[in-house]
């Protein structure tokens, strides 16, 4: 912290900060005219406004993208040409890092250290994607049929529509667009009304990077209604979702009407788990890190930590000491460990969770409050909260929490670990914290999840794929597989026969 520069970043407009969509390249209202409004977690205050996007606006929105795929500009671009544009919007996302952090922070209340950082890694998507858009081919494939040749190559799908959530609304947004547009695909998506504001201000860039109108449109509004009418949208042909699994549900049986492709990145239960030889400094910070990061809030948070037995007692006096250091604060303020929780209903859902954790009989050892100092009161404040003796049959141990609110499970063998491990709905993560690497490497081919970190937590990079297991999702974004996710396959058939005989 010492060698950290003191300070408080601040909001670079006074009063509340009237947003427009982007549909074809413009910026627009909504249809009915209508706004909705978005609340700074910390102060409990309207900051913004953005579009109540509806039906009619979604259907703009998709009848632009569909004229870029099949007639426009972008239906000419080479794939260097679209590499190009991405790393533009690479480059522009890099220079406008902090603006981009601060209003994500005034939407969703996570610290300004952590989005700076998030931000300034987010051009790296644009550029891994860039590379990947003019390599995508297909294959030469030898047939057993006198006289004929075979060839596939890879076509992107058409209109995409993206959904996202408000934990990290940019990063989840640019695991889909990156792909998306490098395949040359086009794009309507739309943001979750807790956070509208970053990708009105990603559609800024966007614009200035200079995409051709349609090829990408933000519409901004409620699930139920603009997000309904995307995922139902006959002329969408792909739905990339980030989101709740009963959402996810909802999405697949929409979707499903028009056969429409989907991705699920959903949520989680991810199991930490600490071995009796594990470096237990590491293990520590690598499960704060797994809980307490984002306020909990993200999908891979290492909600249950499962410790053996013969080490428990230690590694709780440790946690708990280091989770006492925690300075809650201001989330612009680069001095705060902590943030709030996204917005009112979240805080109540995790609240209510400490509670039914209570209920069941696992033991508080740390937290489990709103905190109501002067500075925090009005802030949507979790304490980070530790939970002992928990058993994996509990709620608190099977359903997704969504905030800083740790399980700490005892086993006692491997074989226990394991089951424990897998004994949940979910399969997004998990973590080892061993010595033993072979051990380290059963564990990781055995755990049912689609990401395993062995003696670390939460790295995750545009270069390798990340999605579920189970009830955690379907498909996989980031990394080459992510380009097979926005592109379909064409077999084409040559037969030589009439030139030979
Ligand atoms: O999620 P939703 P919510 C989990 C987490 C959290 C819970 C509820 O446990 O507490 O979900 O959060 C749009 N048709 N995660 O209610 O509803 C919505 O507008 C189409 C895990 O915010 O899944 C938003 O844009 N779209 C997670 C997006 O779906 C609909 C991240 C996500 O909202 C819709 C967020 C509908 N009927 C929450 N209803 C993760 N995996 O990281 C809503 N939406």
């Amino acid at each position: 912290m010492d060698t950290m520069t003191k300070t408080v970043y601040q909001l670079p407009f006074t009063g509340i900060k009237q947003y427009k969509m982007f549909i074809n390249n413009e910026w627009v209202d909504s249809a009915s005219s209508q706004t909705f409004d978005s609340v700074n977690p910390f102060t409990g205050e309207v900051w913004a406004q953005a579009p109540l996007g509806d039906k009619e606006d979604i259907d703009r929105a998709v009848q632009a993208a569909k004229a870029a795929f099949e007639t426009g500009e972008w239906s000419r671009y080479t794939g260097a040409q679209r590499a190009a544009l991405l790393r533009k919007l690479g480059d522009l996302i890099g220079e406008h890092a902090e603006e981009l952090a601060i209003s994500e922070v005034a939407d969703n209340g996570k610290l300004i250290r952590e989005m700076l950082g998030q931000m300034k890694s987010l051009p790296g998507w644009c550029y891994y994607f860039a590379g990947l858009a003019d390599k995508v081919h297909g294959e030469s494939i030898p047939i057993d049929i006198p006289n004929m040749i075979n060839y596939t190559v890879r076509e992107p799908l058409g209109v995409v529509g993206a959904i996202v959530p408000w934990n990290s609304p940019l990063l989840l947004t640019l695991f889909k667009l990156c792909p998306a547009l490098a395949a040359g695909n086009t794009m309507v998506i739309k943001p979750s009304e807790v956070t509208p504001a970053s990708l009105l201000e990603l559609a800024v860039l966007i614009e200035k990077a200079g995409f051709p109108p349609g090829v990408v449109n933000i519409v901004t509004g409620y699930g139920q209604t603009a997000g309904d009418a995307l995922s139902k949208h006959p002329d969408v042909r792909k739905v990339a979702f980030t989101g709740s699994s009963a959402t996810g549900k909802l999405i697949i049986k929409n979707s499903a009407e028009q056969f429409a492709r989907v991705s699920l990145e959903l949520g989680g239960k991810s199991p930490n788990i600490i071995f009796d030889d594990a470096d237990l400094s590491n293990a520590v910070n690598g499960v704060l890190a797994g809980i307490f990061a984002a306020s909990g809030q993200t999908c891979m948070a290492g909600s249950r930590v499962l410790v053996h037995d013969s080490i428990y007692d230690e590694f709780v006096e440790r946690l708990v000491e280091r989770t006492s250091r925690i300075k809650l604060g201001n989330p612009l303020d680069m001095e705060s460990e902590m943030g709030t929780v996204a917005f009112e209903g979240q805080h109540e859902k995790v609240l209510r969770y400490i509670r039914i954790g209570q209920e069941e009989g696992a033991t508080l050892l740390y937290g489990g409050k709103r905190p109501m100092t002067p500075e925090l009161k009005n802030g949507f404040f979790v304490e980070p909260t530790i939970f002992g003796d928990v058993r994996n049959d509990m709620r608190i141990a099977q359903e997704e929490i969504f905030g800083p609110v740790v399980c700490l499970i005892r086993f006692r063998d491997e074989e226990e670990a394991l089951q424990i491990a897998n004994d949940t709905q979910f399969g997004l993560a998990a973590a080892v914290w061993t010595k033993d690497v072979q051990r380290a490497h059963r564990m990781a081919g055995k755990i049912n999840a689609g990401t395993v970190w062995i003696n670390n937590y939460r790295k995750v990079s545009y270069a390798s794929p990340f999605g579920g297991y189970k009830a955690s999702g379907i498909g996989r974004e980031n990394g080459i597989q992510a380009m097979h996710e926005y592109t379909q396959v064409k077999s084409v058939w040559v037969d030589t026969g009439s030139v030979i005989t």
